[in-house]
This record gives structure tokens, sequence and C-alpha cells, in this order.
């Protein structure tokens, strides 16, 4: 892989994106590096959180590759577009918990792949924002809809419209990040993070990820039965009697379901 870097230790995968000529600005190649790595990482039972950032401190991702697009023709267009939908979407779905890591500038297809992570952390360092319609396109790796989900639809019109920038405080308050902390504390937090999470029992944790998921693009009553057949799920693991027992024995759990 040219564009990215992978990092397996104690259940965690650390993907950095390190395209330092165009601050990690996904390209063709990173796209296609993109949906391989996360391919492989689905189906690793070693690997229960993923964490995504940028190299250096200057960008998570600036967008996609301008000087890429600036030629390409309709049908490439096309193909650039099934491509990141493969990518973003293994990454939306993938069991593993993900978290990006936001160090840097996040615009455009930066922000859209940081929306397909299941929680944002942010450098306070960080800016966000969807500059797609100031080059005369939309936010098309999912802005336009994982934007109106996460914060509404007035705020995603607003900042699709403006093109405005905003930082990481301000994105904290809308909600498109879940926290911000300082940028030399950034990975740490993120690593602490996702160690609470490993302590808990990760077959729960990507059945309540798919309930989230596929019950937040139905009706409510869809997504609690969907909700109740996983739940229901959760009582077939050793974990849930494992875990259940362990507390009324006083002991920490041995989990082992995945
Ligand atoms: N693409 C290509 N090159 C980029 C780039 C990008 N997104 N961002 C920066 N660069 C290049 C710059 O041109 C510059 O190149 P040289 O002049 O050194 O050759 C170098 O990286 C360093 O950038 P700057 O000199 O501008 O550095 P600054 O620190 O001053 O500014 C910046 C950093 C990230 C704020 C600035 O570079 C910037 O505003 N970059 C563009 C941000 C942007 O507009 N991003 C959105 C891109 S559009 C699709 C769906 C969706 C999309 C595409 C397709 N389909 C469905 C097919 C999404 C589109 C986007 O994301």
């Amino acid at each position: 892989m040219n564009n990215i870097k992978l990092e397996v230790a104690n259940g965690i995968a650390l993907v950095t994106i390190d395209r330092p000529k165009a601050p990690n600005a996904l390209n063709s190649e990173t796209l296609t590096e993109l949906k391989n790595c996360f391919a492989e990482l689905e189906g690793r039972k070693d690997v229960r959180v993923v964490l995504l950032t940028g190299s250096r401190e200057k960008a998570f991702v600036a967008g996609a590759d301008i000087s890429e697009m600036v030629n390409t023709e309709p049908a490439a267009g096309r193909a650039m577009a099934l491509l990141a939908d493969e990518a973003f979407s293994r990454l939306e779905k993938m069991p593993q918990v993900t978290i990006a890591a936001v160090n840097g500038y996040a615009l455009g297809g930066g922000c859209e792949l940081a929306m397909a992570c299941d929680i944002r952390v942010a450098a306070e360092s960080a800016v966000l924002g969807q500059p797609e319609c100031g080059l005369e396109i939309l936010p098309g790796f999912g802005g336009t809809q994982r934007l109106a989900r996460l914060v509404g639809k007035g705020r995603a019109k607003e900042l699709s419209f403006t093109c405005d920038r905003i930082d990481a405080q301000e994105a904290h308050r809308i909600g498109l990040v879940n926290k911000v902390v300082a940028k030399d504390a950034l990975l740490a937090e993120c690593r602490s993070m996702a160690e609470r999470i490993l302590s808990k029992g990760s077959y729960a944790i990507s059945l309540a990820k798919a309930s989230i998921e596929s019950g937040m693009d139905t009706d409510l009553a869809s997504g609690l039965e969907l909700e109740a057949i996983n739940f229901g799920l959760s009582f077939a693991t050793h974990d849930k009697k494992e875990g259940m027992t362990a507390f009324l024995e006083k002991r920490p759990a041995q989990l082992t379901d995945f």
C-alpha cells in the first residue's frame, strides 16, 4: 500500500492515511487501498476496534483529489463514485467499532470519511467542512445523507451551501464530532476509548451497531423489531452467560465471542 499504513496490536487497528503531497487527499489509488484495507479488517477476528487518522498535523483528509477530478469524464466519475461508495460502506458496516481521530483538516471527502465512522474524536486544531458546492459538485461521498443524519437537515444544508469551514468546538456543539481533545492527546484519547470498548462484549457491540445502523434507516416499529431480533440473538452467546454469571459471582468476565 502506497498511501495507507496499517498497524495492528492488542485488538486495535490503526489505519493512517499518508499522502503528504496533497494533504492526504483521496485519489483513486488511496480509495482502492482503503477499500481493500477495510475488506481485510472486517474479516479479522483479532481486530475489534479500528482507528482511522491522517499522517502529520495538517490534515485528516483534505478531500477528494481535485487534480485527479478536474479532467475526469462522467464514466470515470461514476467509477470513482462506486469505488468510494464501496469503501465507505465497508467502513460503516464492518462489525468492529470505528473511531475517526480527526487530527487536522477534514474537508469534503475527508469530513465524509470521518462521518462513515461510528465515533469522531477531533483535535482542538481540527477544521471540518463540506466545500464541494464551491467546486460545483455536491458532497457526493455520502455527505448529503450522513451529515443531515448527524446534525439535522438545516445545519447540513447551511454547511453544504455556504461551504463554511468550522472548528472542532463548533463541530462538537452541533454534534458532528463526539469530543474535542488537545492535539497531542488525540491518539492516546482514542486508544483509551478503544480499550474501554474492548473490555465490553464485542459480539454484543456488533449487534448494537448493526441495530443502530439499520434502525436509523427505517421506521421506529421496524427498528424496534430488528432490535428485538438482535437482542434474542445475544442470548445465544457464551459471552451473555459468562458476562451475567461473572456479575453475579463478583468477578471479571472472560469474554470470547466475536
Ligand atoms: N486535492 C488535490 N490537491 C490538494 C488538495 C485536494 N483536495 N488539497 C490540497 N492540495 C494540494 C494543494 O494544491 C497544494 O499543492 P502544491 O501547490 O503544493 O502543488 C498542496 O496540496 C498543499 O496545499 P496548500 O498549499 O493549499 O496548503 P494550505 O495549508 O495552505 O491549505 C487546505 C490546506 C487543506 C486548507 C487547502 O489545501 C485546501 O483548501 N484544500 C482543498 C480542500 C477542499 O476543497 N476539499 C474538498 C475537495 S472536493 C465524488 C464524491 C465526492 C467527492 C468527489 C467525488 N464522486 C461521487 C465521484 C468529494 C469531493 C471533495 O472532497
